[in-house]
């Protein structure tokens, strides 16, 4: 009889323990987003022209890759993943269906490159505007943020030729 309440007693410990781990490794995950977002910002547009393009530096800070599946927006009707290829000396824009972040990498979102294009604004947004982008993860996550819209001259010096988005 004692050697059996010793063991369920042993086996409480080790159940105990293994929460207690699971609990101080949930913690840490909570702590330290998948991913971190440095420098967001988006491009005014002209007036009239119904879709702004956001920009930002994504970079994955956990060991296993990192998918955007949407950005929602709730000043925007539609948004939709895009990259800026350029064919036969032309530059044109791709919709995908995600973007993928490897593990320990960083993804550049920037003009002439892959960007967040947000369309159809509810209302006129002007630089100095603040837009509230919500970006959900494969995994289930929301990374929720502020993003300032800047004027289009703000990536001229690194892009000259990349008159579209
Ligand atoms: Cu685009």
């Amino acid at each position: 009889m004692i050697t059996r309440t010793r063991t369920i007693a042993s086996i409480g410990i080790a159940v105990l323990a293994a929460v207690y781990g699971w609990l101080i490794a949930n913690a840490d995950a909570a702590t330290e987003p998948p991913l971190q977002i440095e420098t967001p910002w988006i491009r005014e547009s002209p007036p009239g022209v119904p879709a702004l393009a956001a920009y930002m530096v994504l970079t994955n800070n956990s060991d296993a890759a990192v998918q955007i599946k949407e950005i929602t927006s709730p000043l925007f009707a539609k948004t939709e993943l895009h990259e800026t290829i350029q064919k036969d000396g032309v530059a044109m824009m791709q919709a995908r269906k995600q973007f993928v972040i490897p593990a320990r990498k960083t993804m550049k979102l920037q003009p002439g490159g892959y960007h967040i294009m947000l369309l159809n604004p509810q209302q006129p947004l002007r630089a100095g505007d603040k837009v509230p982008l919500a970006i959900l993860l494969d995994n289930g996550s929301k990374i929720a943020l502020d993003v300032e819209v800047h004027p289009a001259s703000h990536d001229k010096p690194h892009n000259m030729s990349h008159g579209g988005h």
